[in-house]
């Protein structure tokens, strides 16, 4: 059979899309399991990777909480652990396909994975502050500091994000990823794995938590990672962005494939949302006539679902556009546009993939 995929036999490794900070894609046409090995997980870091002694770093917890606290390492490893998988997806995956091109780390289809997910709930931690009433949002800092190279602020900044005291109930404070301690470049020792966010709520080398009674403005949560949002007043607000939007992506074909004329060939690829994906369809025609794409894994929230796709080649040779779409449980249907009030996030829209039909 003719095909321009990639020999087995070479391992699959990581893409450098920046080396300092690393900045690494996954190599998405090597989905092949429900779990991203940890050597395959993407890396998305905004500052060089802190240097963190795991026996002597501590987490602090304060701000509306009746007793602030911090914990060493060791003490969190003690406490009762839970194990959650989740999808973890940066807001700019597939940046590098907007027309026109946007500034930022140029991503295919390869900063997304899933893991399984080790540590403690953050609502049992936050249980040996006590929350005052009146908490708002729950922020989390990292230990890593450095100028945004975008729109950069006065001076050095931590990476931090805040959730809303609402959402803290998926929410963990991990120290391992697919059974393993995390490596320092997924946020040894501590990280915060907030379930069905964009990656950027999941902080790494977590050091504080701290309770504000306002919405949080640090730069990461209004000025990056955020979005003016119409609200038909005539002023609009600054949101920051939250919750992944539903999305498909083919991982088999790649693009410009040749693929065999009148062969059958398997389409695959995996579909995310924040809740549960009930149906992909995949297109063939450019998106005139769409069939059902079955399911390998059970509907999880928050957590992918790979799928494939049995395709009869047309015996004809030619170009063909080769498109996913997904539906998810709150009955949203994958759009075919980008949506513009996200700038360079959220781009979830239908891709299609070209392939080369050859007799
Ligand atoms: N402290 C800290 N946490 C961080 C980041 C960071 O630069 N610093 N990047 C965030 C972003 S934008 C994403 S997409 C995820 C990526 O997690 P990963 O590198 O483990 O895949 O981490 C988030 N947590
Ligand atoms: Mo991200």
């Amino acid at each position: 059979m003719i095909t321009n995929e990639r020999p087995s036999g070479i391992p699959p490794r990581l893409i450098v899309r920046e080396d300092q900070p690393a900045n690494l894609e996954s190599p998405f046409e090597h989905l092949d399991g429900l779990l991203t090995p940890n050597h395959l997980f993407y890396v998305r870091n905004h500052f060089p990777v802190p240097q963190i002694d795991a026996r002597t770093h501590k987490l602090a917890v304060s701000g509306a909480v009746r007793s602030p606290f911090t914990i060493s390492c060791e003490e969190l490893r003690a406490m009762n652990s839970e194990t959650r998988t989740a999808t973890l997806e940066c807001a700019g995956n597939g940046r590098v396909f907007l027309v026109p091109p946007v500034a930022g780390v140029q991503w295919q289809s390869g900063a997304v994975g899933t893991a399984e997910w080790t540590g403690v709930a953050l609502s049992a931690l936050l249980d040996r502050g006590g929350l005052h009433d009146d908490a708002c949002e729950i922020v989390f800092e990292g230990a890593d500091r450095g100028v945004p190279k975008e729109d950069p602020p006065p001076g050095e900044i931590t990476y931090a994000r805040s959730i809303p005291v609402g959402k803290i109930c998926d929410v963990l404070v991990a120290y391992a990823m697919n059974g393993e301690d995390l490596s320092p470049d997924h946020g040894y020792p501590i990280r915060a794995l907030v379930p069905g966010h964009y990656g950027m709520a999941s902080v790494k080398w977590l050091s504080a938590i701290h309770v504000t009674e306002a919405p949080f403005q640090g730069y990461f949560q209004t000025t990056d990672y955020s979005y003016w949002k119409e609200n038909g007043t005539g002023s609009p607000e600054r949101v920051p962005l939250s919750e992944l939007c539903l999305k498909s992506q083919i991982s088999r074909p790649e693009i410009d494939a040749l693929i065999a004329a009148g062969s059958s060939y398997t389409v695959r690829g995996a579909a995310w949302s924040s809740c549960h994906i009930d149906s992909v369809e995949v297109s063939a025609d450019d998106g005139n006539t769409w069939h059902a794409a079955q399911f390998l894994d059970p509907a999880q929230r928050g957590v992918w679902r790979r799928w494939q796709f049995e395709w009869q080649v047309p015996a004809t040779p030619g170009v063909r556009s080769l498109r996913s779409r997904a539906r998810d449980s709150e009955g949203n249907l994958q759009p075919d546009q980008h949506d513009n009030r996200y700038g360079s996030y959220v781009i979830h829209h239908v891709l299609p993939v070209r392939v080369i039909i050859r007799s």
